[in-house]
């Protein structure tokens, strides 16, 4: 059993790692050798780390025939994620009963043992700790790369990741998109559960039947000075763009849902693009919880020997400690936005609300007119704006997101666009997405989140303003994806803060 020494816990950092991290095998780059370089999946480098990783893939797939149950083995790494079935069973149920089939019911083998306490452990998904979300995500691909390194017997290798905010690289590397019996190299990536578009090279924006505007994906949340809460930078990129690609990417039956999403290979080159916007918002300035209580928390993971290791949060907040670095980090949007400013509420004041609990998803577009929220005097939207003062940010919120089974059902929302019909883009917020809400609200288990989605409008609003806006605000939503799972949002806001 791998748990830290309190040697290691106090000396922390690189010493920490030499005992936790990097335990067992050694052959990991440590703090004072040049860091594992992650490059994006499109260049010279980045293909040729996807040459190894497809050797990998097949191996580890292989093992789940050939050693069913082993912690490196493919279907053992996905199930970490999430298993099929926790989105009806709940998580507790969903993994023993696949810890009876893999096992044998009654196992008490070690590694039984380890499915149990690492299955189905995706944070948030399986908690309320919404701002485990980066450092879970982190611990895992982190330990997966170890795996792949070792499977392959490449020691340098490093993960691509999947660079999707790019305009140019919105198609699917090709790598991904070819069965094994048209290419017995990259044959392992290729997954039939994805937007059949995607599979043929077409962009997951504005591929076959979807057309997402360009913004769709975008590096908004990387604005957010403050890390934690509905409005912090961690949860907008959760619900903002790192849900679109997995519905963008995958069906319900794949990248589109928690419980599958991991089986996918691309799945790791997208959290790896996850990783390294989170990496890029610290170098702009962006400062983490520091909170001792949540940088001790531990979770299980299994290092690239197949070993138990129980990192802490606090190992993982700092990439050059853990040895790799990106080819190139993304910028904010706003460059300035991290610059210390006022400190803004944590929950935020509602201007303009409507309910949507009886709303049908399914529409090809609906219209939404926000009210008065009925403990507001001011019955002009622009007074109740007004009455904020200046610096406030503006947020559209939707609440209460929720879904009876897995979806891939996502929305694209526009903000004061009622009489438009065409392709005006210019009002354009974000897309809303369903992935993460499998499990919540009306289908939900005890213990979980309500989940919300929020966007920041404030420029756009400003913008349409100026146009002359002298209505209660109006929202347009245009929905895409499969409408399985019975999709619902109770509510919608729009949040001044
Ligand atoms: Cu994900």
């Amino acid at each position: 059993m791998m748990e830290f020494s309190r040697r290691a816990v106090i000396a922390g950092g690189a010493a920490g790692l030499g005992v936790g991290l990097l335990s067992g095998g050694g052959h990991r780059a440590r703090a004072a050798t040049p860091p594992r370089v992650r490059s994006s999946a499109h260049s010279k480098e980045g293909k040729e780390m996807l040459g190894i990783y497809a050797g990998a893939v097949k191996t580890m797939m292989e093992w789940d025939q050939k050693w069913k149950g082993d912690p490196r083995s493919w279907q053992f790494q996905w199930y970490t994620h999430s298993l099929p079935g926790a989105d009806k069973l709940g998580p507790d149920v969903a993994r023993q009963q696949a810890i009876n089939e893999v096992y044998g019911a009654g196992a008490t083998v070690p590694h039984a043992i380890l499915a149990g306490e690492m299955w189905a452990t995706c944070q948030p998904h399986y908690s309320t700790r919404n701002d485990d979300f980066l450092p879970w995500h982190r611990m895992y691909v982190w330990y997966f790369e170890a795996i792949i390194a070792s499977v392959s017997g490449e020691p340098a290798f490093a993960l691509p990741y999947w660079d999707y905010t790019n305009p140019d690289a919105q198609t699917l590397p090709e790598e991904f998109r070819r069965p094994s019996s048209v290419d017995p190299k990259f044959g392992a990536l290729f997954r039939e559960t994805r937007n059949s578009w995607v599979n043929l090279g077409q962009s997951i924006t504005t591929g076959g039947t979807v057309k997402h505007p360009p913004a769709a994906l975008n590096l908004n949340s990387m604005n957010e000075p403050d890390y934690s809460g509905n409005y912090g930078f961690c949860k907008l990129l959760e619900s903002g763009l790192h849900g679109s690609v997995h519905d963008f990417t995958g069906n319900e039956t794949g990248m589109g849902a928690v419980t599958t999403a991991a089986g996918d290979p691309i799945f790791w080159l997208h959290h790896c693009n996850v990783d390294r916007v989170w990496a890029g918002w610290n170098k702009a300035g962006g400062q983490n919880p520091s909170d001792p209580a949540w940088e001790a928390r531990t979770y299980v993971f299994v290092n690239g020997e197949g070993d138990r290791v129980t990192p802490r949060i606090g190992d993982v907040l700092d990439i050059a400690s853990l040895g790799y670095a990106y080819d190139v980090l993304p910028v904010p949007p706003k460059p300035q936005s991290l610059v210390a400013g006022t400190p803004r509420r944590l929950t935020g004041i509602t201007l303009a609300t409507a309910s949507l609990a009886t709303t049908s998803l399914n529409d090809t577009r609906i219209i939404v007119n926000l009210d008065r929220p009925a403990d507001s005097k001011n019955t002009s939207f622009m007074e109740r704006l007004k009455d904020m003062g200046s610096g406030v940010k503006l947020y559209v919120s939707f609440r209460g997101l929720s879904v009876h089974g897995a979806t891939d059902a996502n929305i694209d929302v526009y903000l004061n666009k009622r009489y438009d019909t065409g392709t005006d883009d210019a009002h354009f917020v974000d897309n809303v997405g369903f992935f993460g809400t499998e499990g919540h609200g009306h289908a939900g288990h005890e213990g979980m989140a309500e989940q919300e989605a929020s966007f920041e409008v404030t420029e756009l609003m400003a913008t349409l303003a100026q146009l002359g806006l002298n209505e209660e605000p109006t929202l347009v939503l245009v929905p895409s994806g499969t409408d399985t799972g019975d999709p619902r949002i109770e509510s919608v806001d729009l949040v001044a803060r």
